[in-house]
């Protein structure tokens, strides 16, 4: 980022003068008169003391004097560690400006210097002096990855003309959501079921302008195609689906199954799962990295490996960050999601891959097929299995799972519950944090992350999810504020 802040105020510094100490200096370098001989030695000249009276009462003299110099040097050893303090309060300043003028995850305005939460960004209120939360909000739509934009002066999103459009342009839309340009994937134009009352289109005669400027609102579209944008080849799995059963209840993964599957250890544990999202990033549970697990650095993150005995043997990927929903309860278990940043990229691979975020506009049905996978429990109160599990579970509707008879009311708008009432097929502990996905259009979609659940696998009491769709918002803010 580039700084706008003048050179910082100029201040001499003299240092400590105490009294006439240093007052025999080289004459020339000596700023005020000389009253006394310049014929004189530039060294310091000693008067020969002579025996006084007062010489009877030596040892209150030196005490005296004993007690001015410790003075002095309780005042010289003060003003050193307030020189230190402001120097490290002037540094702190100065790398704060020049490098991140903005603290924690907040967001800034353009160059201006004005901070704003994520939360803020692209909501449909302007909080930025010149708006800028409000005019680079892009977003893609439902399964066919439709690219958007949002206009502030209509208040509402638009697809993107196919015409003139290029990979160019979509790098750009793919940086503004928090993507990292080195995994863009492609642009396509494609003919849309339904057809839109008004696109934006990109103004052919601008110059070399920002892309947001050069787009306009237009009622019509001379291709009728509109831009499908991927900014990472997600939801791949090589491996086609084996339904069997075999988590509780669960089968046993091949290599290269569930590849945005990872294990989440500390202190040399499996903990808790995740799932890949980007190179960089891990979707976990908030309730995964609560109290004494919030430390980034005491986490370790394993991927594309089945075997946890084999995990031991690796370094595994170091944690740099890790944020937490804002909204997380404790007990409700409302927002139960984070995010694990890694301190180094993983390179992709066919064990090693990212899962699709849900797009806005996408609908998963009541009973829908689901999958969960993890290294939980195999039953209630067991330990955690050694091999990577998975098996499939239906969507259970919010309504039915609050009734009286199941979770009472438990589950808010955040979470989704997915299950067999009839029991006997689960997620466990230890499978927290990890995937909820399904398949839809051909493409795997992370549909939430393990909860909780009362037990495992008992009649009545389903597994609870995350509800990925309601966090993506928030995730994507994140990932744009601590690229
Ligand atoms: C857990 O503690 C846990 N049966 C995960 C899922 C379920 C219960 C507990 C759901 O990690």
């Amino acid at each position: 980022m580039t700084s706008t802040v003048g050179p910082p105020p100029y201040y001499e510094n003299h240092g400590f003068q105490p009294e006439n100490v240093y007052s025999a200096r080289q004459p020339g370098a000596y700023p005020y008169p000389q009253y006394f001989s310049t014929n004189a030695p530039p060294v310091p000249s000693y008067v020969p003391r002579v025996a006084t009276y007062q010489s009877s009462r030596p040892v209150a003299h030196s005490s005296e004097r004993t007690c001015a110099s410790n003075i002095k040097k309780t005042i010289v050893i003060i003003l050193s560690i307030l020189l230190v303090i402001c120097c490290a309060i002037a540094a702190f300043f100065i790398w704060y400006f020049v490098e991140n003028r903005c603290l924690g995850s907040l967001i800034e305005c353009g160059s201006s210097g004005v901070c704003i939460p994520p939360s803020q960004w692209c909501d449909g209120v302007s909080h930025c002096p010149s708006g800028e939360d409000e005019t680079r909000c892009v977003r893609l739509f439902g399964p066919d990855f439709i690219l958007e934009v949002y206009s502030p002066v209509s208040k509402s999103w638009y697809p993107v003309c196919q015409d003139d459009w290029n990979d160019d342009y979509g790098k750009i839309a793919c940086k503004d959501m928090g993507y990292s340009v080195d995994t863009y994937y492609y642009s396509r134009g494609v003919a849309t079921e339904v057809s839109f009352k008004s696109y934006m289109k990109l103004n052919r005669s601008a110059g070399n302008i920002d892309l947001y400027k050069k787009l306009y609102s237009s009622d019509s579209c001379a291709s009728g195609n509109v831009v499908s944008l991927r900014c990472i080849e997600c939801g791949l799995s090589i491996k086609s689906m084996n339904i069997m059963n075999r988590i509780v209840g669960g089968s046993g993964a091949m290599p290269g199954q569930w590849p945005w599957q990872v294990s989440l250890h500390m202190e040399g544990i499996h903990v808790c799962g995740g799932s890949i999202i980007t190179r960089q990033w891990i979707v976990t549970a908030a309730h995964c990295v609560e109290g004494r697990y919030s430390d980034p650095y005491s986490w370790r993150v394993y991927a594309g490996i089945l075997n946890q005995n084999e995990m031991l043997l690796r370094n595994g990927y170091r944690v740099q960050q890790i944020i937490s929903h804002p909204d997380y309860d404790t007990d409700s278990k409302d927002n139960d999601v984070a995010l694990m940043k890694l301190e180094t990229p993983l390179s992709f691979t066919d064990t090693v891959r990212p899962v699709c975020l849900p797009n806005p506009g996408m609908m998963f049905q009541p009973n829908q097929q689901c999958w969960i996978s993890g290294w939980g429990a195999e039953y209630q109160g067991g330990k955690t299995s050694n091999n990577l599990n998975y098996v499939t579970v239906p969507l259970i509707e919010r309504s039915r799972c609050n009734s009286v008879y199941i979770y009472n009311g438990m589950i808010l708008p955040t979470m989704i519950c997915a299950g067999y009432l009839g029991g006997g097929i689960d997620s466990c502990q230890g499978d927290s944090g990890g995937p909820l996905v399904t398949n839809k259009n051909s493409v795997w979609w992370l549909v939430g992350d393990t909860s909780w659940g009362t037990g495992c696998a008992s009649p009545n009491r389903p597994g609870v999810y995350g509800n990925m769709t309601v966090f993506t918002d928030w995730i994507y803010k994140n990932m744009q504020a601590n690229r």
